[in-house]
């Protein structure tokens, strides 16, 4: 397994030198540019500005929650600066870091985790099993590196531009975009965490989610008549496989016709959704940007009326094909096509529709040579943001079309917390949806790729992610797709899928052995929600990731820094595949744990280990996030070396807005070593939910032995 990953990241270290620049500034030389303004925006964040902007009103931006203003001088010690360049039509960023600096981030990206020695393309790109230009660019782009020193001390650079650019992780970090001049945004931080908490508070935290949106999810390209999706939905739970979420691709549409259904096939959506309510589930249904150009189509006529379609470079508008046939776009720049596009969720919505995939939207074309719109379409902007080529938007046209739809389903369902996924999207993405990395393959090698591909996206500020488990594209194999639902139970989202044309890839299809093994891995993630949403609601708070790098557990520990196997569920689990090659843990003895029977055997399941001095969450095996789990609740406890530990837990309704009036209960546990005792009490807690009436099982582990005793009042 090991050498084949090696071989990605080798070619991917080879395009770094062998592949010229975008095809961009055919060897001119670059000229410097000065820096006409730079100063503090916040503490210990410093903007830089080249010549050619004004400060005081630079351009929209679309990562920043807020436009940055320069509230002082650059303190005197400020030490890190960026040197910008151009040449023609190309304009650079520049800066220099010491050659022991570790390099994280750059969004959705391929290869290790550790980022030095790497090219990212930022183009937003449809790159099935992410074959074009060795994955250098794939659906997403996040101008955005994060530094770490020697002695743990860090730096992000933020490079303020959506336009069409490369970014190179070296010594000398630079950031080449086809495009005019831009800010660069510089945090420094005593730590990572620092850094990481700066970005959210810059560009926005994920918000809560609904709990269901944790829990296992069951998609296919495409589950299809409805008479499937109501088959694979009972076979869940006559096999009493966890499960929250079945997911409807673009085959239940009429012909492709977005907003619309197929009469034959899915005659009663609402009918179908109100099915898989009973059984527990909920439904998501995909939703493209491309629409039909089809006179007499309600939306291809509603959004001709408004006007709302990108142009071509000659003012008329845009068709390019997609899966309906030839299609036109909207211009999300335009404050009326948002508007217009989220006023069509509320009678999709209305047919009992849970959530929302937004695929295809970076946006992929067929019919032109690089899979998208030409870079000269014209978007016509609006508000804020000025008329401009689609070069300039096309990196966050999938954004703009996610903070529209998120819109829209809150609109339509003003009481419930929106779930949006996401396939394109920019920095700050966040803010609007979910992600998954896209069309990947059922390939060995694809397993052990995903888990950095995930811990970068969490580092580049997007922590609800995960990748299609068992592979999107290719016949699976039993023990691959065995292997990768193991794995799979420990992704932020956590969700299963496979193309049309690949074998099934459900649990229960590669025989009883796997099927089992997904029993397992299933039902410990559902042990573990009580404690996952704990993490996501300290997520949305402080904007650390969910799953985390191990050297975020201790980033003066140098020898942490490049382990991209072994790694974190928020700051206590540690999670070490079975198959991972001589991973690097963090220091301390962190007691391997189970959480059912038979998950220590099986060597598909990763090991589970928990942090010394923590008490962590769990609930029962339930067969969806809506049963109630918590009776009775079990505190799973690890004294350290003095035998205290302390631990969070956070409950609410799991879904509405009521926790953002108080309606949660947040309890900090305190556990203490007395006369060889454990005693675990309430130390403190937040919110006004009344604490259930319960009983508590408290098992505590060490390195040598469990024990186990039970309470109430916790
Ligand atoms: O809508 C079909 C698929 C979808 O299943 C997949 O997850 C997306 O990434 N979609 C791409 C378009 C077709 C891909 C071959």
């Amino acid at each position: 397994m090991k050498p084949s990953v090696l071989s990605w990241r080798h070619a991917l270290a080879l395009c770094l030198f062998v592949t010229p620049l975008l095809g961009l500034a055919a060897n001119l030389p670059f000229r410097p540019v000065a820096t006409s303004a730079s100063g503090m925006i916040g503490d210990q964040i410093a903007i830089f500005v080249p010549e050619g902007l004004d400060p005081a009103h630079l351009p929209h931006s679309f990562a920043l929650l807020k436009s940055p203003t320069i509230a002082e001088p650059l303190t005197s010690t400020w030490a890190d600066q960026p040197s910008f360049t151009c040449s023609g039509p190309e304009f650079r960023a520049t800066f220099t870091v010491n050659k022991d600096v570790d390099l994280y981030g750059g969004g959705e990206v391929t290869g290790p985790l550790r980022r030095n020695g790497t090219l990212v393309r930022l183009w937003n790109t449809d790159n099935y099993t992410y074959a074009k230009d060795s994955g250098s660019r794939l659906y997403q782009s996040h101008p955005w590196i994060m530094g770490v020193r020697r002695d743990g001390s860090s730096f992000g650079l933020l490079f303020d531009s959506t336009w069409k650019a490369e970014m190179t992780c070296a010594e000398t970090i630079t950031y080449t975009t086809q495009g005019p001049a831009f800010p660069v945004i510089v945090i420094e931080r005593p730590t990572p965490q620092g850094v990481l908490q700066a970005l959210a508070d810059l560009t926005g935290h994920m918000p809560l989610p609904p709990r269901w949106a944790l829990g296992y999810q069951q998609c296919r390209y495409s589950y299809e008549p409805d008479s499937r999706v109501r088959e694979i939905a009972e076979t869940f739970r006559q096999k009493r496989i966890p499960c929250d979420v079945i997911w409807m691709d673009i085959d239940y549409m009429d012909g492709y016709r977005i907003f619309t259904f197929d009469g034959k096939k899915f005659p009663s959506p609402k009918a179908l959704n109100d099915d898989l309510h009973r059984l527990g589930f909920k439904a998501v249904w995909m939703i493209d940007p491309g629409v039909k150009r089809d006179p007499g189509y309600k939306v291809f006529d509603s959004g001709t009326q408004a006007d709302v379609w990108v142009k071509n470079s000659e003012g008329q508008t845009f068709v390019g094909s997609v899966w309906p046939g030839p299609c036109v776009f909207p211009d999300f720049t335009r404050p009326e096509t948002r508007s217009w596009w989220s006023g069509l969720y509320r009678d999709f919505m209305a047919q009992g529709i849970d959530g929302v995939w937004n695929d295809m939207n970076e946006p992929a074309v067929f019919d032109t040579p690089d899979w998208t719109m030409p870079e000269d379409n014209w978007h016509r902007g609006g508000g804020e943001l000025v008329p401009g080529p689609h070069r300039r938007y096309h990196n966050v046209y999938g954004m703009l079309m996610v903070a529209a739809t998120r819109e829209g389903i809150l609109k339509a369902n003003p009481d419930k917390r929106p779930f949006v996924l996401t396939r394109a999207n920019f920095l700050g993405g966040q803010r609007y949806a979910a992600t998954w990395t896209g069309d990947n393959a059922s390939r060995e090698e694809h397993i052990p790729l995903s888990i950095p591909m995930s811990l970068t996206l969490g580092l580049s500020g997007q922590p609800f992610n995960g990748p299609d488990i068992g592979g999107f594209a290719d016949f699976a194999a039993p023990d691959v797709w065995s292997r990768w639902i193991g794995l799979g139970a420990f992704y932020p989202f956590s969700r299963g899928h496979g193309v049309k044309g690949s074998n099934d890839k459900e649990p229960w299809a590669f025989g009883e052995k796997v099927e089992k093994t997904a029993r397992v891995a299933l039902e410990r993630r559902y042990r573990l929600i009580p404690y996952l949403y704990t993490v996501f609601r300290q997520t949305s708070v402080t904007g650390l990731p969910v799953m985390r790098p191990v050297f975020l557990a201790d980033p003066k520990d140098v020898s942490l820094r490049g382990e991209d196997s072994a790694f974190t569920l928020g700051p206590d689990l540690l999670v070490v595949p079975r198959w991972a090659p001589s991973p690097r843990l963090p220091r301390g003895d962190w007691p391997e744990i189970t959480l059912v029977e038979g998950d220590l055997q099986d060597p598909d399941q990763p090991s589970l280990r928990i942090r010394p001095g923590s008490i962590v969450a769990l609930g029962r095996v339930v067969q969806n996030t809506t049963e109630e789990s918590l009776d009775p609740l079990t505190l799973l406890v690890c004294p350290d070396g003095n035998g205290r530990a302390s631990g969070d837990l956070y409950e609410d309704d799991g879904d509405g807005f009521s926790y953002q009036k108080g309606n949660y209960l947040l309890t900090t546990y305190q556990a203490e070593t007395k006369n060889g005792q454990v005693v675990v009490t309430v130390k403190s807690t937040e919110g006004q939910r009344p604490r259930p009436v319960r009983k508590t099982v408290i098992v505590v582990v060490g390195p040598r032995a469990t024990s186990s005793t039970e309470s109430t009042g916790l």
